[in-house]
């Protein structure tokens, strides 16, 4: 079933009322996601890398369409964003859900992490067609349905019209298999003012749109996948330590520094926050690795 638009909420929207919209259509928007002031500070930071970017050179990210990623290493203010009580609610509920395994006679139960695994301005200017329909989750070679291992964002950095290339939806499309084929009739714009955000899963079909305005669309994307699939973005080589250690602890776990249960991403036994910590700290738990570095 396709629904013929896309559901909008508040940002006081009840957390369970917008994690049933997902569950349902796949997608859903945030009006006022985030305020003036943080969006015009992202802007601020953001603006001069975007300006001196070139066009994508493939045709799939777009000849008319600027690209630049490592936004955590390029701005210190994200946080309102990737915590945002819908957006990092709704994946948290969405994605970690208990998993039952048998360790000898106990019987026990695993909650996964998440994990930001990609961060993009994605910049459409004129004459930019539409992008093919795809799954973003289709990069970790998900089948369809099955359980979502993404939950992403579309920040509306710039008003997102049907006209200037508001990014494309299939609603519900999460729910079929993979033999079925998008189509672009079946696509609906997502129109939003700047500061609001498209919430949509790893398994909706979507793609920017295409710009026939004379004003750039702006969007910044970020997405949240499972902690135990490979980041898209490899954070650990995008954001230097010390950019890190800027962001409150919550961040930087989602970042991760953090073990997806029972224990994937350790190092020498240890959480991998450790190398976070102060110099003895480090030597202390790792000992002469750290003068090996
Ligand atoms: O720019 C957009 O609206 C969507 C871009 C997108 O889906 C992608 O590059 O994977
Ligand atoms: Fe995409």
């Amino acid at each position: 079933m396709t629904v013929a638009s896309l559901t909008r909420v508040r940002s006081d929207a009840d957390l369970d009322d917008v994690v049933a919209v997902l569950e349902r259509d796949g997608a859903v928007i945030v009006e006022d996601f985030v305020d003036h002031e943080t969006l015009a500070g992202l802007w601020a930071d953001l603006e001069p890398a975007l300006e001196a970017q070139a066009y994508s050179d493939s045709w799939y990210d777009g000849l008319r369409t600027r690209r630049v990623s490592s936004l955590f290493a390029r701005t210190k203010r994200l946080t309102p964003v990737v915590t945002h009580r819908l957006y990092l609610g709704a994946a948290r509920a969405i994605m970690q859900k208990p998993v039952p395994m048998w360790i000898g006679k106990s019987r026990q139960e695993m909650t996964p992490s998440i994990q930001i695994s990609a961060t993009q301005l994605v910049q459409i200017h004129k004459g930019q067609g539409n992008q093919p329909l795809h799954r973003d989750d289709a990069l970790h070679l998900r089948s369809h349905p099955g359980p979502t291992s993404r939950v992403q964002l579309m920040l509306a950095m710039s008003e997102f019209t049907a006209a200037n290339g508001g990014t494309q939806v299939i609603p519900g499309s999460h729910h079929w298999d993979d033999e079925r084929p998008p189509t672009t009739e079946e696509a609906i714009p997502t129109e939003m003012p700047a500061g609001g955000g498209l919430i949509w899963l790893g398994g909706v079909y979507h793609g920017g749109g295409r710009n026939v305005t004379d004003t750039p669309r702006t969007g910044m994307t970020i997405a949240y996948d499972l902690g135990n699939l490979r980041q898209e973005e490899n954070q650990y080589l995008a954001v230097p330590r010390e950019r890190v250690l800027e962001y409150p602890e919550e961040v930087r776990k989602l970042l991760g520094y953090d073990r997806c249960p029972p224990g994937v991403g350790w190092l020498e036994m240890h959480d991998p926050s450790i190398v976070l910590e102060a110099e003895d700290v480090q030597r202390a738990a790792l000992g002469a690795l750290v003068d090996s570095r």
